[in-house]
């Protein structure tokens, strides 16, 4: 599924001694809980449509709630509630609805009829196979949980263009996903039974939902022993831990990435674009190094002919704004330089690099309609702080 690959900083919860935040001054607000996994059906909702600028997260302790929660927001009490357009809407199942429809972002649904029934029906059944769960932990546990599990098992086997029970990710998954992790952890522990067992299907179904590459940030000025001990002789990042493997440099992992996992293709089949590719990539070092360079001098005159050839080779296709006309492993590869030398050169030079280069500027701008490019985006501040010291000599 789509995550976002930068970790969120949590807002602290909010408590009987937290003033309300501005209530319906046009900001729309996510009453949640980390812990509800009511409140987490919508969460995974806004995080898979990419959403995280847009809806705020409020968090609420539901063990000392404060008392505007239930007389200003949420007469209910209950989390999760979603303040939007001066009205609050509650109930989790109409909430994922509420924001797959109302907010940007990758739809939630496919088009395809017969999987749109199917859909109604499995979450028309999650209230139901919630009860039954819970009721089953006051009788025969495995007996009656199993039967719920069967129910499950059946329905992933209906679709098998992917691992979700529409084949692909889907509001379905979201409704269910929070309880059954829920549920296989407790089932688990307490009653040492495992829902997957002899359920191949629902063991996909939850390898399926979890994060294919997980994020584990190194801090390079006081970097762990092991990791060059253990993982990666060469010291540096990013390296990929994969099947028992380690790999390393950044271009050789884009494609490694790209052809050995699922997800959009990163190189058009044009065997034109691929030439151009190839040929992109391969003078990628040259502008790096020579805008390094430049920062001794003078940039203006020194590095203007690396930007000009960016912008000559944005005119090659165009049937997009991309370098190979779709966004590609080209951009992958170029776009971290081109905005950090944006970001320094109009800093500490004056010199926007996007002047006169029209296909440069619109480059950019459409660069930033892409979730999977802005979650990644560096920090102005410490970049230009860090290259005035590495590249310049300065402190
Ligand atoms: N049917 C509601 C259930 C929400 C719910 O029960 N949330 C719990 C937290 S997990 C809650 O707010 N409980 C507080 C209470 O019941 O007073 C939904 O789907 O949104």
């Amino acid at each position: 599924m789509a995550a976002p690959s930068v970790q969120e900083v949590l807002p602290p919860y909010l408590d009987s001694t937290s003033e309300p935040p501005p209530l319906f001054d046009g900001t729309t607000r996510l009453y949640t809980n980390y812990q509800c996994p009511y409140a987490q059906r919508v969460w995974i909702t806004r995080n898979y449509k990419g959403l995280q600028d847009e809806i705020k997260l409020v968090p609420i302790d539901l063990k000392n709630r404060p008392a505007w929660y239930k007389e200003k927001v949420y007469p209910t009490n209950k989390v999760p509630a979603l303040e939007h357009n001066g009205k609050i809407i509650g109930e989790s199942l109409d909430l994922i609805k509420y924001v797959d429809e109302n907010f940007k972002g990758p739809s939630l649904l496919p088009d395809d009829p017969a999987k749109l029934k199917f859909a109604e029906e499995l979450i028309a059944y999650s209230d139901t196979f919630l009860k039954n769960m819970y009721s089953s932990f006051k009788g025969d546990t495995v007996k009656q949980a199993g039967a719920e599990f069967d129910y499950l098992e059946t329905a992933l086997h209906k679709f098998d263009d992917g691992p979700f029970f529409l084949g692909q990710f889907s509001r379905v998954d979201v409704a269910y996903a929070p309880f059954v992790e829920r549920f296989q952890i407790f089932l688990q522990e307490v009653w040492k039974y495992d829902i997957t067992s002899g359920r191949p299907k629902l063991a996909a179904w939850i390898e399926g939902l979890q994060d294919k590459i997980k994020l584990v940030a190194i801090n390079l000025q006081d970097r762990p022993a092991w990791y060059k001990e253990k993982l990666y002789p060469d010291n540096k990042v990013p390296s990929l831990e994969h099947n028992g493997k380690v790999i390393g440099e950044s271009l050789d992992l884009i494609k490694y990435i790209d052809t050995s996992f699922e997800g959009p293709d990163l190189l058009p089949d044009d065997p034109a674009k691929q030439t151009f590719s190839e040929e992109m990539i391969a003078y990628l070092d040259t502008v790096q190094k020579n805008v390094y360079t430049s920062l001794k001098g003078d940039p203006v005159k020194e590095a203007g002919g690396e930007f000009d050839y960016l912008e000559t080779s944005l005119e090659k296709f165009d049937d997009g704004p991309f370098f190979l006309g779709q966004f590609s492993w080209v951009d992958a590869a170029y776009v971290p330089f081109i905005e950090r030398f944006h970001i320094f050169l109009q800093e500490v030079f004056n010199y926007d690099i996007t002047l006169g280069r029209p296909n440069l500027a619109a480059y950019l701008e459409e660069m930033n309609k892409i979730d999977a490019y802005k979650q990644t985006k560096c920090d102005p501040k410490f970049l230009v702080q860090y290259y005035k010291t590495r590249f310049m000599g300065s402190s």
